[in-house]
């Protein structure tokens, strides 16, 4: 039983989330990026409101214009929130936080509601009345759709509050107008929640395509800066970390070093065992650095059967260490190759950035020297500088 009411719970979690769609559920990225737009709509809203508010100065005129008492305290409240109205617009113009900007329009929208009910207290309960409640619930789902549950709260008040105050708190209501008053209430909220969804679903098919190119761009960018066969950073993408980790060596004098690392007699690899063998080899050669490397270090392909790895932070004796750790590993990882194990070996030089270095390939070109020297050395080995 409690197992068949998780189900269904999740299964109502789902629905749900797939028909209302939270401002928590969006990405704070996609919020912001669209925030100008949204700006920019909230405030020609509450610009309609508040013209449409001054706008009742004249149907209070008429309806008051025998009572001037009574006309001006209504001026003064109405006057009150057009004032209250253009700061909320000033603050929202002037905002660029997402956070800020719901909690204007919230805000807005509780003040306008306290405010109405108020307004309901003195004014007779009239169909004027009614119109103005329905417009009152419109708003409230459509001036922030994605704050669909916040947003039926807001209206559901308005709507008890207001129908409260026109049955108990008045003597003189019309039986028929107050009918017409309350069903007209429900079928706003079905309209303002139909409204809201719609809107909701336009935003959701904006925010699927937002995510979709942001990931396309993503992948682009991955795809651009990794070597498809070795699964290691392109040369170009090493270069360029390097790069600003020599201008970091540089401006801060933190030690830098590089291994060039070669695999062994590679040709004799692909003679023996096929290019498609050596490019597994290959890809085993990386895969087995990048598992060696520490995080903050950079391994990439420099071309061929050579890779080249930056130590940032790490000085000569250091790096010496990650070299050899790295050449023991995979001295001992031969590759399984349907049954058959290809054992190979790499050759590392290591230099470490000095003073001198004028540029990157400065170092480079010592790191380059010493995996020669390793390979005159016998191979299979480290050289340092
Ligand atoms: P050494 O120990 O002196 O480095 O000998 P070596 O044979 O590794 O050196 P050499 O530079 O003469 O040859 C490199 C070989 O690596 C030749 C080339 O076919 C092979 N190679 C380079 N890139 C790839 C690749 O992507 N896949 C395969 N299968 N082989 C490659
Ligand atoms: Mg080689
Ligand atoms: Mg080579």
């Amino acid at each position: 039983m409690g197992y068949d009411l998780r189900i269904n719970m999740s299964i109502f979690n789902k629905i749900s989330s797939q028909i209302l769609l939270d401002l928590d559920d969006l990405e704070g990225d996609y919020r912001s990026s669209s925030l100008s737009v949204d700006k920019a709509q909230s405030i020609l809203f509450l610009l309609i409101a508040a013209i449409g508010i001054m706008g009742m100065f004249a149907v209070d005129h008429l309806m008051f214009a025998a009572r001037p008492d009574p006309f001006w305290r209504t001026v003064i409240y109405r006057g009150g929130f057009v004032l209250f109205t253009l700061v909320i617009i000033f603050a929202i113009h002037k905002t660029d936080l997402v956070r800020v900007f719901d909690r204007l329009i919230l805000g807005w929208l509780s003040v306008l509601i306290v405010f109405l009910l108020l307004f309901n207290f003195a004014r007779p309960a009239n169909y004027l009345a009614t119109v103005s409640d329905i417009i009152t619930v419109f708003a409230v789902y459509v001036l922030s759709p994605l704050r669909f549950r916040q947003n039926v709260v807001l209206a559901v008040c308005f709507s008890i509050g207001t129908v409260f105050i026109n049955y108990f708190m008045k003597t003189d209501v019309d039986p028929v107008s107050l009918r017409v008053a309350i069903m007209s209430q429900f079928v706003v909220h079905a309209l303002g929640a139909g409204a809201a969804l719609q809107l909701q679903s336009y935003r959701r098919s904006f925010y699927k395509a937002f995510v979709d190119e942001r990931d396309a761009k993503e992948m682009v960018a991955y795809l651009a800066n990794i070597d498809p066969l070795t699964k290691s950073l392109t040369r170009r993408q090493l270069f360029s970390i390097a790069e600003s980790e020599f201008l970091r060596y540089v401006r801060y004098h933190r030690s830098l070093s590089i291994l060039v690392i070669d695999a062994d007699r590679f040709k004799n690899i692909n003679d023996s065992y096929g290019h498609h063998a050596g490019d597994i080899v290959l890809r085993s050669l990386s895969l087995v650095a990048l598992e060696q490397k520490r995080a903050q270090d950079t391994f990439g392909r420099l071309g061929g059967e050579e890779f080249g790895l930056i130590l940032p932070e790490t000085a000569l004796e250091q790096a010496k260490i990650v070299a050899e750790r790295i050449q023991k590993t995979w001295e001992q990882s031969p590759v399984n190759l349907d049954g058959k194990l290809i054992h190979s070996t790499v050759s590392i030089g290591v230099a470490e950035a000095n003073p001198d270095d004028k540029s990157l390939e400065d170092i480079l070109r010592r790191a380059d020297r010493m995996m020669y020297k390793a390979k005159e050395a016998g191979r299979n080995c480290v050289v340092t500088e």
